[in-house]
């Protein structure tokens, strides 16, 4: 598959969720370094633009990049040895770190437990999927989560495998938050202040559960971070095309529409974030940054160096 097709997977959404998009980007990055024949490092500059330039706010296909593009070497077989050995470490980060967090959040599940869930998070749904594998009976709540309908996929998932699922609109979320025992969601962003950028509407989501008393949990990977954000930065969060939400007749009326694809949950609201090396509190969000990511110490000069090509 060329880059520019690649590209379009994920900008269409064909290829979608935040780990989903990490993976796919270091397979495209490593399939591409593989093809290079000369001028490697502008054309795998260009290449990480060109993927960079698709989707904005998860911020696992930055660090998918900027782990791949630190690669080192003299000679061009050098530096394709090591940029492929880094986007296949992190492909395996990826896949392992998934595995964990299944058997880390799963313990985090009540036998007997009713588990809402908002929009389709591989993380959440490998939990969800490991605590019906130990034995445990669980049922779900699914959003639909327009205007994708991503719910469905996740209702598809869990019934495959025999899971009870019911599905409810993205409105009748306080109706039934009352019957629900906790949330699990996943995340496109962690910031470094503990706050969480996920599908729009997952804000929605942790003010019932806030208000219910229900605990709400997050699901991920240790590279859904953000370093930029702990020099300032602001996660930008995409707007997509007022077509996915109206039809037609209305746009031509003149109505305005307008379509964020994520929202920010602040600390305050989240119990836990499992991740791969524990579930953590919120407030953990720096260190995990700056131990896991290795972002210690650096200036945020240097991690505008260093992330240059994101420019
Ligand atoms: C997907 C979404 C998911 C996170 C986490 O949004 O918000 O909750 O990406 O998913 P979209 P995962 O469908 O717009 O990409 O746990 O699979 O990384």
């Amino acid at each position: 598959m060329d880059l520019l097709t690649a590209a379009e997977k994920i900008r269409s959404m064909e290829i979608r969720g935040a780990s989903r998009i990490a993976k796919f980007a270091a397979e495209v990055m490593k399939e591409h370094a593989l093809k290079v024949r000369e001028n490697f490092d502008e054309e795998m500059l260009r290449a990480s633009q060109i993927l960079l330039n698709t989707r904005p706010t998860a911020v696992s296909l930055f660090n998918a990049i900027n782990y791949i593009m630190r690669y080192r070497g003299e000679s061009i077989e050098e530096k394709r040895e090591s940029l492929v050995n880094r986007a296949e470490e992190f492909i395996s980060w990826v896949e392992s770190a998934q595995r964990r967090i299944a058997e880390i959040g799963e313990k985090r599940i009540k036998d007997g437990s009713k588990i809402l869930t908002h929009c389709n998070s591989s993380t959440a749904i490998a939990v969800i999927k490991k605590a019906h594998d130990v034995g445990k009976r669980i049922e779900v709540f699914a959003t639909e989560s327009r205007p994708r309908w991503q719910g469905h996929i996740t209702a598809k998932q869990l019934r495959e495998v025999g899971i009870e699922v019911t599905l409810i609109v993205d409105s009748a979320v306080r109706h039934v938050i009352s019957e629900v025992d906790c949330v699990l969601v996943g995340a496109d962003t962690i910031t470094a202040n503990g706050a969480l950028v996920n599908k729009i509407g997952t804000s929605q989501v942790a003010l019932c559960a806030k208000e219910a008393r229900v605990p709400f949990m997050v699901a991920a990977e240790t590279f859904k971070f953000s370093p930029k954000t702990l020099f300032g930065d602001l996660v930008q969060i995409e707007e997509r095309s007022a077509e996915e939400v109206a039809p037609k007749e209305l746009l031509e009326l003149g109505v305005k529409v307008r379509n964020p694809a994520f929202d920010v949950t602040p600390r305050s609201y989240i119990d836990v974030i499992i991740t791969e090396i524990g579930a953590i509190p919120p407030e953990m969000a720096y260190f995990v940054i700056k131990e896991r990511l290795g972002y210690t110490g650096i200036t945020e000069e240097e991690l505008r160096i260093d992330t240059r090509h994101y420019d």
